[in-house]
């Protein structure tokens, strides 16, 4: 069992700690359990064309029910933590108003299993399941659903507060605004890529009212998760490259940095992105709140990205995602994993480094992972093991770039695994997986990978 002090929080840096992580929807199921409301991922997969093969987390992983087992996993890993997020629609189910006490009760038993076991829990607050009548009024494109998100977070914080001290409010509000509202290949599905930038403030606005909030329920450390990428020109020295590499590097990066450190937005992030410096959208005080909102800062990272200018003007398809950006590709440089990802573990070391500089605040690697073809090759499972040695090397390049990082003197104090269990890959269904653990869709048996015991093994190692 747990014997350190509560609540739980930030890893005092001493050395690197480890765990694995995990998000609501990915995992829960129970989608009308308990009171649960609906949320924008419910709806959007229920769209034609949204999700590769037409699933949707309405079982998803059962975890709802069979969080024991799962709590045993991580704590037969052997690593210090575990995080995970809280359904904003169990606990707040129309978004703002009554409180769902079961919602709660669930987190609740939870974290108090996971302190019994000896592991640590960390929380995040919004990892996408936005609930639906909250879109129905607006989403991220109104004001009042930050101003929601910090009630909500004050809810959570009075009920678990006693325990859970560190926080993350939001995990990659890159994708929930740049895939969600521009791009439209994430909930809710919409295609403008003004609205993405409007989306932007809001999810940075919302995260530091809700940092607020949770301090003023007592003592913790509050952090955001940022899917921060090193940007590498993949065409130097003209122009038009300079150009879409600071336009890539704007959207994906300084619109979540520049506000929490300097509390500003940059003259080249306005450029391709106007909406930024509407003063019916940034209201005075707003960027002075976000400005040092932070006590740590998450980053997952699984690849580069490579942007060069787009012959002819067309934009890439993923152009979407970078609204207000001069037409480029994205180029992908072999080995890739079973999603297209570019490998690289350089890039971590170097986003670890420069992102402890830039924002001066410890650093957590809160994802790092890969989805590899082994589920879907029944010669890998030799003796109930699936044998992802394909994974392993990724995780121990990875690992050792987080590590090198910290040598080099950058005060990183986590490297935590996505994921525990094969999941709902959001747009990808069931058909990328990424977990430790195997499951099996037929009767949710869960198989640990050979990575699990190449986890285990370390942190084994780790604790000496
Ligand atoms: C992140 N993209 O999602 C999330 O935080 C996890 O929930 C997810 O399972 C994991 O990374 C693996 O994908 C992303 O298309 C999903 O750029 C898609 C993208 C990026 C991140």
């Amino acid at each position: 069992a747990y014997t350190g002090p509560l609540p739980v929080r930030l890893p005092d840096g001493s050395r690197l700690e480890l765990g694995t992580a995990t998000a609501s929807y990915q995992i829960e199921g129970a989608v009308a359990e308990d009171g649960r409301g609906p949320s924008i991922w419910d709806t959007f997969t229920e769209r034609p064309g949204a999700v590769r093969d037409a699933s949707s987390g309405e079982t998803a992983c059962d975890s709802y029910h069979r969080w024991r087992e799962d709590a045993d996993l991580v704590a037969g890993l052997g690593v210090e933590w575990y995080r995970f997020s809280i359904a904003w629609p169990r606990v707040v189910p129309a978004g703002t108003g009554a409180v769902e006490p079961r919602g709660l009760d669930y987190y609740d038993r939870l974290v108090d299993g996971l302190l019994e076991r000896g592991v640590k829990p960390t929380a995040t607050l919004y990892h996408w399941d936005l609930p639906q009548p909250l879109e129905d009024a607006g989403g991220w494109l109104v004001r009042e659903t930050a101003e929601a998100f910090a009630d909500y977070a004050a809810v959570v914080a009075e009920r678990l507060g006693d325990r859970v001290g560190a926080w993350a409010t939001l995990n990659e509000p890159w994708c929930a605004a740049y895939l969600g509202y521009a791009a439209g290949v994430h909930a809710p599905g919409r295609r403008e890529g003004g609205a993405a930038h409007r989306a932007a403030h809001h999810l940075m606005l919302g995260h530091a009212l809700a940092a607020e909030r949770l301090r003023a329920a007592g003592p913790c450390d509050v952090g955001v998760v940022l899917n921060l990428a090193p940007i590498w020109p993949e065409t130097v020295g003209d122009p038009a490259a300079d150009a879409v590499t600071d336009a890539i590097d704007a959207l994906r990066n300084r619109v979540w940095l520049d506000p929490l450190v300097d509390g500003a937005y940059d003259e080249g992030l306005l450029a391709v992105a106007p909406e930024l410096g509407d003063t019916d959208l940034v209201r005075p005080g707003d960027l002075e709140a976000v400005k040092g909102s932070a006590d740590w800062v998450g980053l997952n990272y699984y690849t580069p990205v490579r942007p060069t200018p787009a012959a002819g003007g067309a934009a890439h398809p993923e152009g979407g995602a970078y609204p207000g950006a001069p037409a480029f590709d994205l180029v992908v440089r072999e080995p890739i994993t079973d999603i297209g990802w570019e490998i690289d573990a350089s890039g971590l070391e170097e986003l670890v480094r420069t992102t402890a500089e830039r924002t001066g605040l410890p650093v957590l690697v809160m994802e790092n992972g890969a989805a590899m073809a082994d589920a879907k090759v029944a010669d890998n499972v030799v003796d109930g093991v699936v044998d992802d040695q394909d994974r392993v090397a990724y995780l121990r390049d990875h690992l050792a770039a987080t590590r090198a990082a910290r040598d080099a003197g950058a005060d990183v104090r986590a490297y935590v695994v996505w994921t525990l269990l094969d999941n709902f890959e959001w747009a990808e269904g069931y058909t990328k997986t990424f977990g430790l653990v195997h499951i099996d869709s037929s009767d949710q048996a869960r198989t640990p990978k050979a990575s699990y015991h190449w986890v285990a093994e370390v942190a084994r190692e780790a604790r000496g």
